[in-house]
């Protein structure tokens, strides 16, 4: 029989992608969306014949519990969460809600439910905000630097300790950056790919950023997704971080998304204050030998062909919107 596993935030970046992943393994996928007044299917439109999604919300345990008796999955992926660092400073109660609260909500609905379920939490390398020391690998003690890393630490340290109080199949995947050309547009990667295409395109003639020198271990989100799976096949469960081992500057990004399109960064790149944060995390690389290691995993594409397909696809969209 085909292995069941069910997905919050399967209508994200990350869901959309585990999501194919699963169903090219052969399981049977079920997603969990919660109620908006236009549909925002946008990312899982190929493949909304052959999953199964049901509504609940994070905020709501009785939906989250009722899901999990009703699917019975074998692995379950919570990926949903206020995901954006920025609007946790302007939302820091709701970010605590969703993606701190919402992680224990969905380990009681599986405790009580399906207590067998194999339990992926989506932590974050925000975790480690004033990084303690670089690289930063499982061992490195947490400093987060906003709401939203505050949450992420709490998310992970109640999925430990599910582990170690009822015995679960509950890991914390540590991941660093990774983008696609499904990434949301407030994020900076993708709001510069697709300034850098409409620039060229003549629909747009500057974007303006915050801060250009932080640092960042971006990958590829269809890589990143195989790795949550990775963790789940284990025999025993175990945090893992994920990244590339490299680093990069918001300048830098600037400059490879526009060389892929020709133009200069340089006449198109605005500073505008109101994109810098009230605490900054200045430097994140990921040190992934224990992944490497244990579950034989590895980035597969590079941060420069990464850019090349987001600025390529960005350069398609925008050409026949
Ligand atoms: P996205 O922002 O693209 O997706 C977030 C998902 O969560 C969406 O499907 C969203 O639904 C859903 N969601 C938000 N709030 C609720 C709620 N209250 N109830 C139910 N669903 C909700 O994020 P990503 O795909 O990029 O990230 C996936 C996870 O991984 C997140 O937890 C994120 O914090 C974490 N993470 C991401 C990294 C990255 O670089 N991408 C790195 C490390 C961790 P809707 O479509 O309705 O808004
Ligand atoms: P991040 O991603 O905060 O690392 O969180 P984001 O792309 O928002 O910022 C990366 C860095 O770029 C700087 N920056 C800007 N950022 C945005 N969004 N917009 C700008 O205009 C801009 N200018 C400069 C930021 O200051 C920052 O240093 C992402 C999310 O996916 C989280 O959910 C996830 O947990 C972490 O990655 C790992």
């Amino acid at each position: 029989m085909a292995k069941k596993a069910l997905i919050t935030g399967i209508t994200g970046q990350d869901g959309s992608f585990l999501a194919e992943f699963l169903l090219t393994k052969g399981y049977e996928v079920h997603g969990m969306t919660r109620r908006t007044s236009t549909m925002n299917f946008e990312r899982i439109k190929n493949i909304i014949d052959e999953i199964e999604l049901h509504p609940g919300d994070l905020l709501d345990q009785h939906s989250l519990t009722m899901m999990v008796k009703e699917v019975q999955p074998d692995e379950v992926y919570n990926l949903a969460a206020q995901s954006f660092v920025e609007t946790s400073w302007k939302q820091p109660v709701l970010t605590g809600e969703f993606t701190a609260m919402g992680v224990t909500k969905m380990l009681e609905a599986v405790r009580l439910s399906k207590p067998d379920a194999k339990f992926y939490q989506a932590s974050s390398s925000e975790m480690f905000g004033k990084v303690q020391e670089t690289p930063q690998k499982e061992t490195t003690p947490f400093y987060p630097r906003s709401p939203y890393g505050v949450a992420k630490v709490y998310g992970h340290w109640i999925t430990v300790n599910y582990r170690e109080s009822f015995d679960m199949f509950a890991v914390s995947g540590i991941l660093f950056n990774h983008e696609s050309e499904r990434r949301g547009l407030e994020f900076v990667t993708r709001k510069v790919t697709h300034a850098a295409a409409r620039i060229k395109l003549g629909k747009q003639d500057f974007v303006e950023l915050g801060n250009l020198d932080s640092k960042r271990d971006w990958g590829y989100a269809k890589d990143y997704v195989e790795a949550m799976w990775l963790m789940l096949q284990q025999d025993k469960p175990d945090d893992f971080v994920i990244g590339t081992g490299q680093t990069w500057s918001v300048e830098h990004l600037c400059k490879t998304a526009f060389d892929v399109v020709g133009l200069n960064y340089k006449d198109y790149v605005k500073i505008n204050d109101k994109f810098k944060r009230p605490a900054e995390v200045d430097l994140l690389v990921a040190d992934p030998s224990k992944a490497n290691k244990v579950l034989g995993w590895k980035p597969k594409t590079s941060f420069e062909q990464m850019i090349e397909i987001m600025v390529k696809s960005d350069m398609e969209r925008e050409a026949n919107a």
